[in-house]
């Protein structure tokens, strides 16, 4: 049996690249008389669920299986962001995974601004300094990338966006709770850093922030869309991206990696991490 591995640079919405050329007929039919041993290949989450089992057992059937490899979901959707930035933007960060350990590498259009709080870090710190943009600078675009953890500090001041007649757009990231605490944590998976689940994107509306685009996203497809509709929107708005509570940016495992060492675990990793809850599952 061969198996073939496909990266893919797209999440949520899939694209899944021209398959392989067809066994040789000759090879096909001896493979169908070997014993079965290990088979497949193994890759960040090993090997595959046993629960996967033979629809007929007394039948043997040589063939060719694709494995799609699929990259964190948060990197990905930050690329669909940076191709929405415009000239002249101004993008704020709240201290959130996405947005702090992604928005530093983009490359940025001419002229975009970027505030990010990186001396104190405090979470909650951008909808405050978002409101502050767009107040002072009425006639460019003000965008902002947010955990739903911080945003649930500050949320109270949306209706300030309305009174003044701001027109912020909101990208929050809602990964089910405080992920910047669980992968510095001994335990990631501490109940402490779940949160109360709001329904984010009904914030504005309960704020009075009257006619926002809002929405919630759980697709890159829905995403795209939904930044499409921004794009046009003459009113505020509010985008809740729901992601994998467990997806880290590209590269964000060194936080993980490098807090080990204070539990006396230098060398843990975020793979190793995931293995750990995926053979607890089991
Ligand atoms: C005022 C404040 N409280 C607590 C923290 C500790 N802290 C750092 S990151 C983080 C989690 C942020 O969660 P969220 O906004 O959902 O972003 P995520 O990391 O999940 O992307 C917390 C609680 C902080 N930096 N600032
Ligand atoms: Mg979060």
């Amino acid at each position: 049996m061969y198996s073939g591995l496909w990266q893919q640079d797209k999440i949520m919405s899939y694209f899944v690249g021209s398959m392989p050329t067809q066994i040789e007929a000759g090879f096909l039919e001896k493979a169908q008389r070997v014993e079965t041993a290990t088979i497949g290949h193994r890759r960040h989450m090993g090997f595959m669920d046993p629960a996967i089992q033979a629809i007929l057992p007394n039948r043997r059937i040589a063939g060719t299986a694709v494995t799609l490899a699929l990259p964190g979901q948060d990197s990905t959707l930050l690329h669909h962001i940076v191709q929405f930035l415009r000239p002249n933007d101004i993008l704020i960060s709240d201290t959130a995974i996405t947005a702090v350990l992604g928005i530093p590498r983009i490359k940025l259009p001419e002229g975009v601004d970027v505030e990010v709080q990186t001396s104190w870090g405090a979470i909650g710190w951008g909808t405050p300094a978002i409101l502050g943009n767009a107040l002072a600078a009425p006639d460019r675009r003000c965008i902002i990338v947010a955990g739903e953890g911080g945003h649930q500090l500050t949320a109270n001041e949306m209706g300030t966006f309305y009174r003044y007649g701001a027109k912020p757009i909101f990208l929050t990231v809602n990964n089910g709770g405080f992920h910047g605490e669980r992968v510095t944590n001994r335990y990631p998976n501490e109940e402490y850093n779940d949160l109360a689940q709001w329904n984010f994107a009904d914030i504005p509306a309960a704020m009075g922030c009257e006619d926002w685009y809002t929405t919630k996203v759980t697709t890159l497809g829905e995403l795209d869309a939904a930044l499409a509709e921004a794009e046009k929107a003459a009113s505020g708005v509010y985008i809740e991206i729901i992601i994998d509570t467990w997806e880290i940016p590209q590269g964000g495992e060194f936080l993980f990696t490098g807090t080990g060492a204070l539990f006396g675990m230098p060398d843990r990793t975020w793979e190793g991490w995931l293995k750990e809850m995926a053979a607890k599952r089991q």
